[in-house]
């Protein structure tokens, strides 16, 4: 994009662990993960060196060794299908009041191989947990704020201006050791999300206070295998720009251990980008094409497609069908985003 060679040659020697200084093109060249893409295919490909997927193709990613999926006490490949429904219970008019208890808390993460990042985080996660919800359900988010800073929680969707989630309106930013509980009704339905709002915004939002937000329309959506994709990065060395990209968090995560789902069966995925200092991203899956539903407000698609592109903030669902058994990548279209972390696999079983 716009920045110089030597400052995406500081972010790649971040990534790969290389300490070098030389900053000439062939030391460049030297340092681009060659090692870091045997070891990756290795891993993800089995020892024997026998691809199991009949369309696994080279990859010009990969990370040295891994993330231990238990490092941060949330696996990426968990929290993929992993809803967070709260509780409920009937109120006196007969409508649904759903529940949820979130703490803000301070939290060391691995985002790469050695990579330790100090996050904040909700519920000690990131992304935070999936919120869901159905459409016209009351919702109550009781909101505890553990972490040694001012933040709050601003959700996307229709609510009064006291339940906003922003410095100076309302109860505004909650503080250290304090809580409030915003309250407000389900709509409208679609893929919304949830972040911290208080200032400095980009700083705040990057450390990792967000997360999906999820209400299912009255009539629901057709049976599907569900996942939670969140578009994220991280500026390591806070210079506002990120050195690592993810999907959930952990760079590579889906290479290391690719999204295993049935052929023919239909997959349904909310797609949220909620990366910040760079203003796109964009998701591209090989060998297929998916139906997408922007901010899923609609019950219809749009558009039938392979890549989608998202500002900051900007999420659809997509709905496709996998044809073919086989290992299928997907990746940010943004090639450097995918080179320094941003990309995954399909595998495809029967
Ligand atoms: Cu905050």
């Amino acid at each position: 994009m716009r920045r110089p060679w030597r400052a995406k040659l500081s972010r790649r020697q971040l990534l790969t662990g290389a300490g070098a200084t030389a900053a000439s093109l062939p030391a460049l060249h030297a340092l681009v993960p060659h090692q870091g893409l045997l070891d990756a295919l290795a891993a993800g490909s089995g020892r024997d060196g026998h691809h199991p997927g009949a369309h696994t193709g080279p990859s010009h990613q990969g990370t040295v060794g891994r993330v231990r999926p238990g490092a941060n006490g949330f696996d990426p490949s968990k929290l993929l299908r992993d809803f967070d429904r709260g509780r409920t219970r009937r109120m006196a008019s007969g409508r649904t009041l759903r529940e949820w208890e979130i703490v803000a808390q301070d939290k060391e993460i691995e985002v790469a191989p050695g990579v330790k990042y100090a996050a904040w985080t909700y519920n000690g996660r990131v992304p935070g947990p999936t919120l869901r919800a159905r459409e016209g359900e009351r919702l109550r988010v009781h909101f505890v704020n553990a972490s040694d800073h001012r933040h709050t929680m601003h959700f996307h969707g229709i609510h009064t201006a006291a339940n906003d989630g922003v410095p100076g309106v309302g109860r505004g930013d909650i503080g250290p050791g304090e809580s409030f509980t915003y309250e407000f009704d389900a709509e409208p339905f679609g893929l919304h999300h949830y972040h911290c709002h208080t200032s400095p915004l980009a700083e705040h939002i990057s450390k990792g206070l967000y997360g999906a937000f999820i209400i299912d329309p009255k009539q629901g959506r057709p049976d599907a295998d569900e996942l939670v994709l969140v578009q994220n990065g991280f500026d390591t060395n806070f210079d506002r720009e990120n050195e690592v990209y993810a999907v959930n968090t952990v760079a590579f995560a889906y290479l290391h251990d690719p999204i295993r789902v049935k052929r023919g069966e239909l997959v349904r995925i909310y797609l949220l980008n909620i990366l910040e200092f760079d203003p796109l991203n964009s998701f591209h899956i090989h060998a297929n094409f998916f139906h997408r539903f922007p901010t899923g407000t609609r019950l219809e698609p749009t558009e039938l497609t392979d890549l989608v592109s998202q500002a900051q903030g900007q999420r659809d669902i997509l709905e496709l069908r996998f044809p073919h058994t086989g290992r299928y990548m997907f990746h940010a279209h943004v090639s450097e985003f995918a080179e320094l972390g941003w990309m995954g696999f399909f595998e495809v079983v029967d």
